[in-house]
C-alpha cells in the first residue's frame, strides 16, 4: 500500500469558490500534501484522464467540464490514504454522498461534483504521474 492518493478540485468547486475550504478540510482531515498545484486541461489532456471512461455516455460531458476551468490538483498522503479519502469526499452523485462529505457539502451535480478521488493505489500513481514530476513530490 502506498499511502498516497490523487485528487483535483474540480472546475465547479473552483468557480463557486470553494477550494480554499476543501484544502482546509482535507489538511485537517490528516492528509499531508505532497505536491500541489493550479492548472487547466485542454480537452486532449482531460481526455487523457479519463480515457477509462471513454466508452461511457457522460464521457464527452465530461472531458468538456474538466477542460472549462482552473482545477487544483495534489498528491495526498495518509495511512490508508485511498480509501480514506474516498470516504473524506462521499459517493459520486453528491444526493446519495453521506452528510459532512465533500460531495455533500460543495458538489453540484453527478457530472460536476467538486472533488476527484483515486480509485487504487495503482491509479493514485499513474494520476499523479500525469500532473508532477519527481522533482514536485516532496
Ligand atoms: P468517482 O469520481 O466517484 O470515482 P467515476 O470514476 O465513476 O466516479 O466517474 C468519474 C467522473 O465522471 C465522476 N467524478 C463524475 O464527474 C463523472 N460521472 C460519473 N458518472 C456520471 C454520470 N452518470 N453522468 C455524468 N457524469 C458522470
Amino acid at each position: 500500500m502506498s499511502n498516497r492518493t490523487f485528487t483535483m478540485i474540480k472546475p465547479d468547486a473552483m468557480k463557486n469558490g470553494h477550494a480554499g475550504a476543501i484544502l482546509d478540510r482535507i489538511i485537517k482531515e490528516g492528509f499531508r500534501v505532497v505536491a500541489l498545484k493550479q492548472t487547466k486541461l485542454s480537452a486532449e489532456k482531460a481526455g487523457e484522464f479519463y480515457a477509462v471512461h471513454k466508452e461511457r455516455p457522460f464521457y464527452g460531458e465530461l472531458v468538456e467540464f474538466m477542460s472549462s476551468g482552473v482545477i487544483v490538483a495534489a498528491i495526498l498522503e495518509k495511512e490508508n490514504a485511498v480509501a480514506a479519502f474516498r470516504e473524506l469526499i462521499g459517493a459520486t452523485n453528491p444526493a446519495q454522498a453521506a452528510e459532512g462529505t465533500i460531495r455533500k457539502l460543495y458538489a453540484t451535480s453527478l457530472g460536476e461534483n467538486a472533488v476527484h478521488g483515486s480509485d487504487s493505489d495503482a491509479n493514485a500513481q499513474i494520476e499523479g504521474s500525469f500532473f508532477f514530476s519527481g522533482l514536485e513530490q516532496f
